[in-house]
């Protein structure tokens, strides 16, 4: 198995996880580089690219509410308890590829993904050299408030999982371009989202300069990135950030081997 990273893509149900895939794919084959799928989602029904390997090809949501007598809810618990006994299968179908970027499209629902043991063992297990692209929905994150609440949740995502993480604002074309330009402003200087914050919400004297250095640390560790899928905008920046951190990777993979 041959690979500069494996990314996973986590985030909110409908921040555009899957639809980054695709595009991203797109972009690094347009500059020839290969980014192969690997869709870990088994309640997808349609999907915007081609999956190299998917789990669904093992069991489906459908199947799991089926199989167990579960509704949606209960069976999505299933489902990420499962991802961990498909450890070994999606290793083999790892060690059958070669290509620059592996792109795991998490399952929508971010907590399940946080807080179960299975995406751990999936995390640690899968590949040596791990990244974590975390989805920051754009209308969300047009309050101070709402950016803060994404920011607490990307500091519990690197808590579980200490591996290089890449913040990145979805669906920029949604927003207006002033907009964008202030929350990108915000990740890059706390103190002004401090300053954003509204006095009536009593928040400012929340957002400690303690609290501040934390989210700094384990939120924006790596610059925040605006993306657009749909415009193609973005994929540049976040592949230049996501790539000199895996620089030299493969004198990592050599010295992997030879031990
Ligand atoms: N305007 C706009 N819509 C997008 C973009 N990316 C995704 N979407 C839409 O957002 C919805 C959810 O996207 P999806 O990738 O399925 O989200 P996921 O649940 O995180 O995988 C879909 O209707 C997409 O077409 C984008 O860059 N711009
Ligand atoms: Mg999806």
């Amino acid at each position: 198995m041959r690979h500069t990273a494996l990314l996973y893509f986590i985030g909110p149900a409908g921040a555009g996880k899957s639809t980054l895939v695709a595009s991203l794919q797109e972009w690094l084959t347009l500059q020839r580089f290969e980014g192969l799928a690997l869709n870990l989602d088994p309640g997808a029904e349609t999907l915007p690219y081609s999956a190299a390997i998917d789990v669904r090809e093992r069991f489906t949501l459908r199947e799991v509410m089926a199989e167990y007598g579960l509704g949606p809810n209960g069976a999505q618990v299933v489902c990420a308890d499962l991802l961990a006994i498909e450890l070994e299968w999606l290793q083999q179908e790892l060690d059958g590829v070669n290509c620059d970027y592996v792109l795991a499209d998490a399952p929508g629902q971010t907590e399940l993904f946080l807080y179960r043991e299975a995406p751990q063992v999936l995390v640690r297990g899968l590949s040596p050299r791990t990244g974590l692209v975390i989805l920051f929905d754009p209308l969300l994150s047009r309050t101070p408030a709402g950016f803060v609440t994404q920011l607490l949740l990307a500091a519990a995502a690197h808590l579980r999982f200490p591996v290089p993480m890449f913040p990145v604002l979805t669906k920029s074309d949604l927003l207006e371009p002033q907009e964008v330009d202030r929350i990108l402003s915000w990740a890059s200087d706390l103190e002004l989202l401090r300053g954003d914050m509204p006095p009536a919400e009593g928040m400012g004297e929340v957002l400690s300069g303690e609290l501040l250095q934390v989210l700094q640390r384990l939120a924006l560790e790596s610059q925040l990135v605006a993306v657009s899928s749909q415009e193609g905008e973005g994929m540049e920046d976040l592949y230049a950030l996501v790539q000199s951190a895996f620089a030299g990777g493969d004198d990592l993979e050599a010295h992997v081997d030879a031990h």
